[in-house]
């Protein structure tokens, strides 16, 4: 038999950071605004810098964390909802960037639980035997996909790439499991990031992101904590919680919520405000680097990604 664990993690995020200030002087809005009300203090906003190259970054340094050379990758898979081009795929540019000429590679969308989506999807490659090793990286360039005329939503997102290498162990370190999709309530987040092509001239595509704010909310405060509540009730109480960060007033009720202490949700939405399939694996890596997570096989993690589609879904992880 054999299991999957994640042996390193890696976050890169573009150097120009944007505060609540700069933006309440390109839109009606305020620092006090945007952090009492979402705990966002600044992003990180790509000068240029595409989502290959923010997961190349990542990706080169799981490989230098590692040890291991790009030959002996066996996949590649990046979650993300802002690619820099359909095809090739991200994942695939990133393949070519790092001469992983043995790993096949492949984007997944499902928005801001894409990183999730894609662990669980990875594990069962190295599951199955068909894989011993590889790369699942979330990444994000949001803001190419935002209204910046739209207060509502423009202050909400960043960019953003975090990744974690996962590789074939002895043991179980993935303790639960939990993906869900309720693609009749799409409408309360879309976007569409291609009307450039003819196609779509004369229709009423919206190039941008659009979010029902207040239905995502209450979506995500009555059936995200009710699985998170499910799936402690069967395997148990996590040491951390790294939900997704789209919102510091989420981890506050959800905390009450599924009934455990604050201390237990991690945060950063601070620093980076939503960037999506990038935030899980983000908060990740920066706490494995500050001492909070230590990789020895002990933490158990619960991992819960939600968003758009609607999707979410939750990983309780052993690291
Ligand atoms: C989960 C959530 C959000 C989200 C929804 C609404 C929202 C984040 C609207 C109300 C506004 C403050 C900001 Cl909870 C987004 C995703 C998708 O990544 C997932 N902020 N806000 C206010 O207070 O008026």
């Amino acid at each position: 038999m054999a299991f999957a664990k994640i042996s390193h993690v890696a976050h890169y995020v573009p150097e120009k950071i944007v505060t609540n200030e700069d933006l309440s002087k390109i839109m009606d809005t305020s620092d006090g605004w945007i952090s009492s009300r979402t705990g966002i203090r600044s992003r990180r906003i790509s000068t240029g810098q595409q989502t290959s190259d923010l997961a190349i970054e990542v990706a080169r340094d799981l490989l230098a964390k590692s040890g291991y050379a790009a030959e002996e990758l066996d996949f590649i898979l990046v979650a993300t909802i802002t690619p820099d081009s359909n095809m090739p795929s991200t994942a695939a540019r990133v393949q070519a960037a790092l001469g992983a000429v043995n790993a096949f590679a492949f984007d997944l969308a499902a928005a801001c639980s894409g990183f999730v989506f894609a662990l669980a999807t990875a594990e069962k490659f190295i599951k199955s035997g068909t894989s011993q090793k590889g790369l699942v990286i979330g990444a994000e360039v949001f803001s190419k996909a935002l209204d910046w005329t739209d207060r509502r939503t423009a202050v909400l997102f960043g960019d953003g790439a975090g990744g974690v290498l996962l590789e074939r162990s002895e043991t179980e370190h993935f303790l639960a499991e939990k993906l869900y999709t309720d693609g009749s309530k799409t409408g309360l987040e879309s976007g569409m990031t291609t009307v450039a092509n003819p196609f779509y001239q004369g229709t009423d595509v919206n190039p941008y992101l659009q979010m029902d704010g207040r239905a995502i909310f209450d979506f995500t405060i009555k059936t995200v904590s009710k699985s998170v509540k499910a799936m402690i009730e069967v395997s148990g109480e996590p040491d951390y919680l790294l939900l997704h960060q789209a919102n510091i007033r989420i981890l506050d009720i959800m905390a009450k919520k599924i009934g455990l202490p604050r201390e237990k949700f991690l945060a950063n939405m601070q620093h980076y405000g939503n960037t999506s399939a990038a935030s899980i694996p983000i908060l990740l890596s920066e706490n494995v680097a500050n001492g909070t997570i230590p990789i020895n096989g002990n933490q158990r993690l619960l991992l819960s990604g939600f968003g758009g589609g609607l999707t979410w879904g939750n990983i309780l992880v052993l690291m």
